[in-house]
């Protein structure tokens, strides 16, 4: 099949990576220094199998691990370990061969810590899970046209975000919804600082005015 380019064609995939971190408690947590068992991953935003055009996914973790260099050929697309210290993973995406592109690094900042309280405003439970993850969207511009085939055929031209975040694991974190909160809260700081600035303006208008009358 062709690895011709396809000009002025983008095609756009979206994803999400980060981690999961669970305390150690119990009698287990006094076996090891390790307080957390953790997981690094990648998946699509439905959690749909991304494997049709991600090949692997190669996480670096802190040199402390032995073999440090995992790499993931099968989905799913996770390391999961135990630990005491956050660090920063670097996660390398390799696409389908007939993409005919060079992996993509992201880096994620390993959270293990809650570091605020939560939504209640009580102390985070011990029990539940702190989680750290980012949205991505990679964007195939001029993508070849086998490469183009197989997003085809997976019916992965466009995509959509969930509408609503399921009950059953793996909940996703990404949703209409949450961008529209996202959206909100944007348009809400834009209108504040919109409301400063006007109070500031009038208030040098003021000031000018008064040392006018001094002149
Ligand atoms: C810190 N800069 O000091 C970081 C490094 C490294 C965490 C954190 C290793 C576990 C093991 C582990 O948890 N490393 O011994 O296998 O916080």
């Amino acid at each position: 099949m062709s690895n011709k380019r396809m000009k002025g064609t983008v095609a756009t995939r979206a994803l999400y990576y980060g981690n999961t971190a669970y305390p150690i408690l119990g009698k287990k947590a006094n076996d090891s220094d390790h307080t957390h068992k953790w997981t690094v991953l990648v998946r699509g935003v439905n959690n749909e199998d991304i494997s049709f055009w991600i090949k692997k996914v190669s996480f670096r973790l802190h040199e402390t691990y032995p073999n440090p260099q995992r790499t993931i050929e099968q989905p799913p697309f996770e390391v999961s370990e135990t630990g005491w210290g956050e660090f920063e993973i670097a996660i390398k995406i390799y696409f389908h061969a007939a993409s005919g592109e060079k992996p993509v690094t992201l880096y994620h900042h390993l959270r293990l810590h809650p570091y605020e309280d939560d939504g209640t405003g009580q102390p985070w439970p011990k029990e539940k899970p702190v989680t750290s993850f980012n949205y991505d969207e990679v964007v195939f511009n001029e993508p070849t046209e086998a490469f183009y085939q197989v997003l085809a055929e997976n019916n992965a031209l466009t995509f959509q975000l969930p509408t609503k975040k399921s009950t059953k694991e793996p909940a996703v974190p990404f949703t209409t919804m949450v961008e529209q909160e996202e959206l909100d809260r944007l348009d809400k700081a834009l209108r504040e600082v919109n409301r400063q600035v006007q109070r500031e303006r009038q208030r040098a208008e003021a000031i000018t005015e008064e040392s006018a009358m001094y002149k």
